[in-house]
């Protein structure tokens, strides 16, 4: 602990800030964070990662639910800092009475405030509070926050959940809010520091649901020319659940939207809990209830589910009934029968929710069961009587499902007999040797002839092969006792050894009987082997969840390109490993000899400075997209502390276009106040990149010449420093990164005669040249089939163990899985070829 007091003062001169005792004692609470992050952020994987988000993200959103916040803009920056921007009340700033610091520090680096700023008026909130952005602070490797409120844009800084820039004002602010940026640090995530687009595009537009009227918007700088999304929901839930149909036909047009509110005496305290469940069945046979308490998403259900279950039989066997709808000689409608063809979204609202753990995977609170179950089974009646027809057609469908049961279970009973029993191994099963589920393989290989070259490449002793044909039997459409008719079903049923689907008994799913702990599906890289991959995960997926929970199902990736030279063939696996080829071959021909020094690098010396320039490039990329010039940025640095510029500011005027590079707030400041027409202060606009400023939409603020500015943080500029930093100290003047009138270095190829120089104006050239010279004498194929390769290929590049790279499938996510099989199931043949070719699949990548 002595040792994070020495630091903090080696930071801060002591004569600017007196560190009393209780100070210190608020220090050492955030260093608690960084010792146990499994206790304050759950963890230090990737899933920990995306959860700081949330944390600050719910702060946003608790703004809203307290009537203050309209707005909230998430950005992901090319140097993988994330930004949160809402238009809330912004935190207080004003000096506490008690701690004698600013409300704002105090909420960002105290540990246990609860009272004055501890957000303790929210009635409701995930119960995180307090806590969140506190614990975001303490494992960020930096962390900002710009507060407008009170007509002033005020700043802080900290560092590992240290003060390092005290509050300052940098500005006048027109609106309120608050914006929060920080870099995740990598000492604590050792496992990963890079934000997911997909899990927080997927977080934030669930939120926008839960939140009608909330406009979230999100943008990844780091994806060239992407444009910032924006989620926004009127109708909330109810536009959830239509978009949760998109892809299916719905039985009745208009959701089923029940809302109510309770308040309870338990034994305890009063609670409060506000229900809002949405319903709408639809054509398949698969049921997607998804619940929430106060945003949360609980997975595993959960006292809302139960009780919203037990209502949905009880109301719709009532009301079937009731209304003479159920024959003597109908099968008795079941939990099953009722929920085939649903979805619904319930979200609850609770003052004071008891979850099963940490994570709030699911939600103990007994009280809310029968809270939420009057609740849906007086709406449903309510409903159903006001819409008979509508009832009607719920009945007949868990009427057919009851049928339908019935007759599943004795396909499943026949299945059971052929796989379980009867028969043995399928014939065209090449099985292995070893017996031991835990070291043993199984691929599922597309085609006949692929299939063959597997079985003559595979390592017998642990790998299986599995040869399929084309044509699978659409899962998604077919009820299970058709499914179970299809041959290649069969037989891949019987190869793996679980059986399927749930319920109980023999013949029904049993993970213990898992053949072999890794289900390989090996398909070409191509459109059709999109197909099929995804008709083999739909089936993995309905069928054999578990086994895709529980991470046994892989994706084999056969390579994208063959390149040939000199008659030697290889195989690589993407275009970045590609580029890192032709980099290699590029730096194996040439030497860098630099003209000023006359000193010549050695070949990893080359590699080290191209590996930096590499990355450079990306940085580069990023500041011209903000409008800038990377050279002119380069330039605008401090001549003394070498500090880069911090902030970007694009004026235009008529077609003229002027770009300013400020390095300080102060220095940005100054040139906002010295041109007041270009609006730059005010944060009444909450976009990253404030735009403000007359003209483009028509709006003048001004008589005369308007003009227009943006404006930009440049978080990227402490990597960018950090790499130029390397680069000096490996002999590159940052000065020679623009192009120069004499040549500064000669790449020079061949020996003797055959020597030949080319000149380079630029240390960007570096990089160019040497690719381009890596290209020379090489033929690049793009990677057709698995059918091109001979079997030892095909196990040197896409099944040996010590070389292939798997993706191991990984549903965490029910939303967008369930809505890309149906999308590419479902009868709409466009959405689903567009979408086979946009996304390879929804998967993680592993390295195995
Ligand atoms: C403490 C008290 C108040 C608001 C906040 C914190 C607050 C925190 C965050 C974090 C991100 N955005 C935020 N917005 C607000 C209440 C302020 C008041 O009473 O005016």
């Amino acid at each position: 602990m002595s040792a994070s007091v020495a630091d903090e003062q080696a930071v801060k001169p002591a004569a600017e800030e007196t560190y009393d005792a209780s100070k210190l004692g608020k220090l050492e609470g955030l260093e608690a964070v960084r010792k146990k992050p499994g206790m304050y952020i759950g963890g230090t994987d990737e899933r920990a990662l995306h959860h700081c988000v949330s944390e600050v993200l719910d702060n946003s959103v608790d703004e809203h639910l307290a009537g203050h916040c309209s707005r909230i803009d998430v950005t992901i920056h090319v140097d993988g800092s994330i930004s949160i921007r809402d238009n809330g009340r912004g935190i207080p700033v004003d000096i506490h009475p008690q701690y004698k610091i600013p409300g704002v520090e105090m909420v960002l680096t105290t540990l246990h405030s609860g009272g004055k700023y501890g957000q303790g008026g929210y009635k409701f909130s995930g119960g995180t509070h307090g806590v969140g952005a506190k614990c975001v602070n303490a494992v960020s490797e930096w962390f900002k926050v710009e507060v407008s409120r009170g007509g002033l844009v005020h700043h802080m800084e900290f560092s590992r959940g240290k003060t390092v820039k005290k509050l300052e004002v940098i500005g006048k602010a027109k609106g309120t809010g608050t914006l929060i940026t920080f870099m995740p640090d990598p000492e604590i995530f050792k496992e990963t520091t890079e934000f997911k687009a997909e899990i927080i595009s997927q977080r934030l537009r669930e939120l926008a649901f839960l939140n009608e009227g909330l406009e979230i918007t999100f943008l990844d700088e780091r994806k060239p020319n992407s444009a910032r999304e924006v989620y926004y929901y009127k109708d909330g839930i109810e536009e959830f659940v239509k978009q949760l149909n998109k892809s299916k036909v719905p039985l009745h047009p208009k959701p089923i939207s029940i809302s109510r509110q309770a308040r309870l005496e338990t034994a305890e305290k009063e609670v409060e809990v506000h229900a809002q469940i949405v319903l709408q069945y639809n054509d398949s046979y698969t049921e997607q209830v998804l619940c929430y308490t106060n945003t949360i998403h609980n997975p595993d259900g959960g006292a809302h589910l139960s009780g919203f279950r037990t209502a949905l039989t009880r109301s719709i066997n009532q009301y079937a009934r009731q209304n003479d709808l159920i024959k003597d000689k109908d099968p008795q409608i079941t939990g099953d029968d009722v929920r085939e063809g649903l979805t619904a979204v319930i979200s609850i609202k609770h003052s004071d929710p008891k979850f099963e753990s940490q994570t709030k995977v699911k939600l103990l609170s007994p009280e809310v069961e029968g809270i939420v179950s009057t609740i849906t089974y007086e709406g449903l009646m309510t409903y159903f009587d006001a819409n008979p027809s509508v009832a009607k057609k719920i009945i007949e469908k868990s009427l057919n499902a009851a049928r339908a049961r019935e007759a599943a279970r004795k396909a499943r009973e026949a299945v059971r007999k052929t796989a379980m029993t009867g028969g043995g191994l399928p014939g065209k099963l090449a099985d292995c040797s070893d017996r031991d589920p835990a070291n043993t393989e199984l691929y599922i290989v597309e085609g006949d002839s692929a299939g063959g070259s597997a079985k003559q490449g595979r390592d017998r002793r642990f790998q299986a092969i599995l040869p399929i044909r084309g044509k699978l039997i659409n899962v998604e459409k077919a009820r299970l006792d058709k499914v179970l008719q299809n041959a290649e079903i069969r037989t891949m049923i019987t190869a793996v050894g679980t059986g399927i689907g749930d319920g109980e008994g023999e013949g029904a799913f049993n993970l213990e009987k898992l053949r072999y702990h890794k289900i390989i599906i090996m398909t070409d890289a191509d459109v059709d082997g999109a197909h099929i991959r995804t008709l083999l995960l739909t089936f993995f997926y309905r069928q054999m969840p578990q086994l895709i929970k529980h991470g046994y199902v892989y994706i084999a990736q056969p390579p994208l390109y063959q390149i040939t030279r000199k008659k030697r063939v290889e195989y690589v696996e993407d275009d970045a490993a590609l580029n890192r080829i032709l980099i290699t071959l590029g730096t194996d021909e040439v030497r860098l000899r630099q003209l000023e020094t006359q000193r010549e690098f050695s070949q990893k010396q080359l590699s080290e400075i191209l590996e930096l320039l590499e990355t450079l490039d990306k940085y580069a990329r990023a500041i011209r997209r903000h409008g800038g010039d990377f050279a002119a940025y380069l330039e605008a640095r401090d001549p003394k502390t070498l500090e880069l510029p911090n902030h970007l500011v694009k004026v235009r005027e008529g077609n003229q276009e002027t770009v300013h590079y400020f390095v300080t707030e102060a220095q940005f400041a100054a040139f906002a106040e010295a041109n007041p027409d270009l609006g730059l202060f005010g944060d009444d606009e909450p976009e990253n990149g404030r735009e403000n400023g007359a003209g483009g939409e028509g709006e003048t603020r001004k008589a005369g010449p308007t003009r227009r500015a943006t404006h930009v943080e440049l978080h990227e500029s402490k990597s960018v420093a950090e790499l130029l930093a390397r680069l000096t100290r490996k002999g590159l003047k940052i000065e020679h990164y623009a192009a120069q009138d004499q040549p500064l270095f000669e790449l020079i190829e061949g020996e003797g005669e055959k020597e030949t120089v080319k000149p380079l104006y630029s240390i960007a050239e570096i990089l160019t040249a040497v690719k381009e010279v890596g290209r020379r004498g090489l033929q690049i194929k793009r990677f057709k089939g698995l059918g091109e390769m001979n079997p030892k290929e095909l196990f040197e590049t896409t099944m040996n163990p010590e070389r292939r790279k798997l993706l191991r499938i990984d549903l965490t996510d029910a939303v967008e899985a369930e809505e890309m099989f149906t999308k590419l199931m479902g009868d709409e043949v466009e959405p689903r070829r567009q979408f086979i070719e946009d996304n390879a699949l929804n998967v993680r990548n592993l390295d195995i």
